[in-house]
C-alpha cells in the first residue's frame, strides 16, 4: 500500500535515464549522437513532466472532489526564473536526475544553464510571487496564481562602454517545456464601447454593455510542484489574441497588411512586461493589459464556482478568496460587480457583500508614484461600464461610511474618495482596493505600521480591523537547497534533513557558531562558493578578483531610494583613502553590483554608468595593490542571483529608512551567511531582531529620525560642508578622473545629491555608513568573530520562510484548509 502520494509514482535512475533518451528520440526528433545541449534539456524536462502532469491531474481530481475554498492570487508579475533544477528538487529527483544524466555524459548543472529565465517580473513584487506560489503548494493549499504570459519578459541587459542598454527579452522563442496551452479554457474579453441601460427581465432597469472589440485570452498552464511532490497547483498565464485574426474579405481584397492590424494590435497587449517606474509610457495599454488578465481570470474562476455550484452564489465567498497582489489586478474588483450584477442578476448589496469578502489587498510601496492612478477620461474610453460600477462604490461609500463618521467634513471626503478632483480628474487604484477589500495588508511590521498611520490613516479609523501584516518571506527550497548545496549538506548533517520545510530547526545551529570545527566548515563553504563565484565574474566581466578578499554584494533594482549611489561615493572614498595614505589599513574588498535601471530612468542608468566608470578606474590602478575591486554583472536576474547569493560575505541594505517595504533579497542573503549593513528599514528591523543586533551593521537615521530632519528643513550642503572627505569625493564627479577627457559626465549625481535637494538623505547617512563598513572590516578581520556571525545569521533566519508568510495569510486573511492529495 502507498504511504502518500507519489510514492508509487518514484523513479530510480535507471527509469529516469530511459525515458530521457525515449523523449529525446520521440518528442524532440533526434538521437543521442546528434542531439543539441537544448534538445537534452527538454527531454530532460519531458522526462520529469511525465511526473508533473500526474501528480497535477491527481491534485486537481482532488480539489475538485473535496471542493475545499482555494486562493486565487492575482498578479502583473511572476518572476519565476528557471524551473528544472527548482521542479527536480521539489520532486526528490536531483540527485537521480544527475547520476542517469553522468551515464549518458552529461552534467546536470551545465544542462540546467539551457534554461532562459522566466522573467516576468520587475523585482521583488513578481519574485515574492513566485516563493509564494511554491509554498502554497508545499503546504498543500488549493491555489491558482493568475497572471499574464508577456512574450518578452523583463529587458536583457547590456553594458556598452559602461552604460546599460536594453534588449528585448525573448525566453520562449524556441518553445518551453514547462508550460500548456490550455485551448479549452479560452476566455473572450470585452473592451471600449459604450453601455446602454434596458428593461431587464424583472421589469427593472439593467445595463448592458456593448464592447468594442473582443480580445481572445489564451490560458497557459505551468504546473507548481510543491516540495516533497504532492500538491501541483497551477500558475495559469493569459496570452493575449484576436478573436477574429484574420480578416478574409481584406485579405482577398489584397491588403495583407491591414489584414494582421487587429491581429498584430490583439496581441500587443500581452507582447511586453511594463519595467516600473516608467509611468507614462502607453498607460492606455498598460491600462488593459491589467483588465485582460483580471478579466479573464474572473471569469475562469467563476467557471469553476458553477462547474460544482451552479447559478447559487450563496456559497462564493466561501469558497473564493482572491489576493490582489498591489494595484495593478485592483480593477478584477469592478468586473467581479459587473459580471455579478449585470450577467448574474444579483442586486447591489449581495453583489458587494461577496466582493467585499472575496477580496484582500496587499501593498508592496509607500512611494507614490507607484500608487496607481488612471484619468477618467481613459477609464471611460476603454472600461465604460466599470467606471459607473466605480462611481456607485464611491458614491455608497462616501455617503454610507464617511459621512456619518465625519459629518459634512469635505476635505476628508475628498481624500478618500476614489475619484481625484482636478484639471484630470482621475481613479484612485489604491483607494478603490481598500475599499473593496476585507484585508489590507504590508510586507514588514514598519511597513504595515506606515501604511496604516500615514498612507491610509483615515480608512485604518474607519476599519481598525481591516488593516493587518505580513512580513515577507522567501522559499528555502531555491534560495538555500538548490542554490547553495554543499551549505545545504552541513545543515543535515548538523540538524537533520527536514529544514526546506520547517527552517527554524537551524536555530540548533547557534549552538555551534562558536565551535572551531564547525566554523571551518562553514567558513570552507563559503570561500568554495567565492571561488565558483570568482570564475563566473571572470567569464561575464573579464575582470579578475580573489576570493580572499571580502565580497560585498549590492543585488536590487536600481533606485535612489535603495541607494546605490551612496555605495558608490563609499568606494569613492575607500579608493580616495588608499590613494592618499598607501598605509590604510583594510582587508581586500571586491564590492558586486547587480541591478537593472528602468529604461525612462535617467538618473539610475547614470549611476549605473558611475559604477562602471569607478570599477574601470580603480580595478587598473596598480597604485592600491587590488585591495579594492568594484565589479558591475551584467544582466541581473534569478539565475544570477542564485550564484550571487551563496558567495556574499557582506549584504547591503541600505535604503533610506522608511522607503523599502520589506526587501527580500536581504532574507536570501542572510540565510546563506552574510552580513547585513543596513539601515532600520522594512524587513531588516525584523532580521536584526532574529540575528541580534550585534550581528549586524545597522548604521543611519531611522524612520522617525528620517520624519525628522525632513520636516526641520534638510539642507544636503550641511553635510557636504561638514565632511571634507565627502566633499572632495562629490567634486570628483565634476572632473574626467574616472571618464578621461570627458569631465562632468558624472555631474548629474552630484547635482541630485545637492541642487536635487537629496530626496533620499544620501548625505545625511554617509558618515554612519562609513563607520559601519569600518566595523565590518575589523569584525572580517577576527576569522573566529566572522564566522559566528556569518553562522548566526545564517541559522536565525527561520521566521522569513515564505511557508510562515503564507501559513500567516492563512490564519489572518485567506482562511483555508490544507488539502491532502491522495
Ligand atoms: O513585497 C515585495 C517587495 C518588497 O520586498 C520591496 O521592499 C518592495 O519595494 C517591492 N515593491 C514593489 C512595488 N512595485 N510596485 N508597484 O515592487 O515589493
Amino acid at each position: 500500500t502507498k504511504k502518500h502520494t507519489g510514492q508509487d509514482l518514484q523513479l530510480d535512475k535507471d527509469q529516469l535515464k530511459a525515458s530521457i533518451v525515449r523523449h529525446l528520440r520521440s518528442t524532440l526528433g533526434t538521437s543521442e549522437q546528434k542531439a543539441s545541449p537544448d534538445a537534452w534539456w527538454k527531454a530532460t524536462a519531458a522526462a520529469v513532466n511525465e511526473q508533473v502532469y500526474e501528480r497535477l491531474t491527481r491534485t486537481q481530481q482532488t480539489h475538485f472532489k473535496k471542493d475545499t475554498r482555494a486562493i486565487h492570487y492575482l498578479s502583473a508579475e511572476f518572476l519565476m526564473g528557471r524551473l528544472t533544477s527548482n521542479n527536480l528538487h521539489n520532486l526528490s529527483l536531483y540527485k537521480v536526475c544527475e547520476e542517469a544524466l553522468a551515464d549518458l555524459g552529461l552534467d546536470l548543472t551545465d544542462l540546467c544553464e539551457q534554461e532562459p529565465d522566466m522573467a516576468l517580473g520587475n523585482g521583488g513584487l513578481g519574485r515574492l510571487a513566485a516563493c509564494f506560489i511554491d509554498s502554497l503548494a508545499t503546504l498543500n493549499y488549493p491555489a491558482v496564481g493568475y497572471g499574464i504570459h508577456y512574450e518578452h519578459g523583463l529587458f536583457r541587459q547590456e553594458i556598452q562602454d559602461g552604460r546599460q542598454i536594453e534588449r528585448p527579452d525573448s525566453w520562449r522563442e524556441y518553445g518551453n517545456p514547462w508550460e500548456i496551452c490550455r485551448p479549452e479554457s479560452v476566455q473572450e474579453i470585452p473592451l471600449y464601447g459604450y453601455v446602454e441601460t434596458v428593461f431587464g427581465d424583472n421589469g427593472g432597469l439593467k445595463k448592458v454593455w456593448h464592447a468594442g472589440r473582443k480580445i481572445k485570452g489564451v490560458p497557459w498552464d505551468i504546473p507548481v510542484v510543491g516540495f516533497g511532490g504532492h500538491t501541483v497547483n497551477i500558475l495559469r498565464l493569459w496570452e493575449s489574441r484576436a478573436s477574429e485574426f484574420f480578416d478574409w474579405d481584406v485579405f482577398n481584397a489584397g491588403g495583407y497588411v491591414n489584414s494582421q492590424a487587429e491581429k498584430a494590435q490583439a496581441e500587443t497587449i500581452s507582447k511586453v512586461l511594463y519595467p516600473n517606474d516608467e509611468t507614462d509610457a502607453g498607460k492606455e495599454l498598460r491600462l488593459i493589459q491589467q483588465y485582460f488578465f483580471c478579466a479573464c481570470s474572473i471569469k475562469d474562476i467563476m467557471r469553476r464556482y458553477k462547474r460544482a455550484h451552479g447559478n447559487d452564489f450563496s456559497q462564493f465567498a466561501a469558497q473564493i478568496a482572491i489576493q490582489l497582489n498591489d494595484t495593478h489586478p485592483t480593477v478584477a474588483i469592478p468586473e467581479l460587480m459587473r459580471v455579478l450584477v449585470d450577467e448574474e442578476g444579483l442586486n447591489w448589496d449581495s453583489a458587494w457583500s461577496i466582493c467585499y469578502h472575496v477580496f484582500s489587498y496587499t501593498n508592496h510601496t509607500l512611494l507614490p508614484e507607484a500608487l496607481e492612478k488612471w484619468s477618467v477620461h481613459l477609464f471611460e474610453k476603454v472600461l465604460p461600464r466599470h467606471l459607473e460600477v466605480i462611481y456607485e462604490i464611491n458614491a455608497r461609500f462616501l455617503d454610507e461610511l464617511v459621512e456619518p463618521k465625519w459629518p459634512g467634513n469635505d476635505a476628508i471626503k475628498a481624500k478618500l474618495s476614489i475619484i481625484e478632483e482636478g484639471a484630470v480628474r482621475k481613479v484612485r487604484m489604491g483607494n478603490l482596493c481598500v475599499i473593496g477589500s476585507s484585508k489590507v495588508n504590508g510586507v514588514a511590521e514598519i511597513h504595515s505600521k506606515l501604511v496604516k498611520e500615514d498612507l491610509f490613516p483615515e480608512f485604518a479609523q474607519l476599519w481598525p480591523e481591516k488593516m493587518c501584516n505580513v512580513t515577507n518571506g522567501v522559499t528555502p527550497r531555491r534560495w538555500l537547497l538548490a542554490c547553495n548545496p554543499e551549505l545545504s549538506a552541513l545543515y543535515d548533517d548538523a540538524v537533520g534533513n527536514t529544514w526546506p520545510l520547517a527552517l527554524d530547526k537551524l536555530r540548533e545551529v547557534v549552538k555551534s557558531a562558536d565551535d572551531p570545527q564547525f566554523q571551518q566548515k562553514f567558513m570552507a563553504i563559503k570561500r568554495r562558493n567565492k571561488e565558483k563565484l570568482v570564475k563566473v565574474i571572470k567569464a561575464e566581466t573579464g575582470i579578475e578578483v580573489s576570493a580572499e578578499a571580502i565580497f560585498d554584494v549590492q543585488i536590487k533594482r536600481l533606485h535612489e531610494y535603495k541607494r546605490q549611489q551612496l555605495n558608490l561615493i563609499h568606494i569613492m572614498a575607500l579608493y580616495r583613502r588608499l590613494l592618499t595614505n598607501p598605509d590604510y589599513q583594510m582587508h581586500p574588498r571586491v564590492f558586486i553590483f547587480g541591478s537593472k535601471a528602468a529604461p525612462g530612468y535617467k538618473l539610475a542608468k547614470d549611476i549605473i554608468y558611475a559604477i562602471n566608470k569607478l570599477a574601470d578606474r580603480v580595478n587598473n590602478d596598480t597604485r592600491i595593490q587590488g585591495k579594492l575591486k568594484v565589479v558591475f554583472m551584467p544582466n541581473y536576474r534569478v539565475s544570477l542571483a542564485e550564484k550571487l547569493i551563496p558567495a556574499a560575505d557582506v549584504s547591503e541594505q541600505i535604503s533610506t529608512a522608511g522607503y523599502e517595504a520589506s526587501g527580500t533579497g536581504n532574507m536570501k542573503l542572510a540565510l546563506n551567511g552574510a552580513v547585513t549593513i543596513g539601515t532600520l528599514d522594512g524587513a531588516n528591523i525584523e532580521i536584526a531582531e532574529e540575528a541580534g543586533a550585534e550581528n549586524c551593521a545597522i548604521f543611519g537615521l531611522n524612520v522617525d529620525e528620517v520624519k525628522t530632519l525632513k520636516a526641520r528643513g534638510y539642507n544636503p550642503y550641511d553635510f557636504y560642508y561638514g565632511n571634507s572627505e565627502l566633499k572632495a569625493v562629490l567634486d570628483w564627479f565634476d572632473t574626467d578622473y574616472f571618464t578621461p577627457g570627458r569631465p562632468g559626465e558624472l555631474a548629474a549625481i552630484k547635482h541630485s545629491l545637492l541642487e536635487g535637494g537629496d530626496p533620499y538623505l544620501t548625505l545625511a547617512d554617509f558618515h554612519s555608513y562609513s563607520e559601519a563598513h569600518k566595523l565590518i572590516d575589523t569584525w572580517y578581520r577576527d576569522p573566529a568573530l566572522w564566522a559566528r556571525k556569518a553562522i548566526i545569521n545564517s541559522a536565525t533566519m527561520g521566521k522569513f520562510n515564505s511557508d510562515r508568510s503564507i501559513q500567516d495569510y492563512v490564519d489572518r486573511i485567506w482562511k483555508l484548509t490544507n488539502c491532502n492529495v491522495g
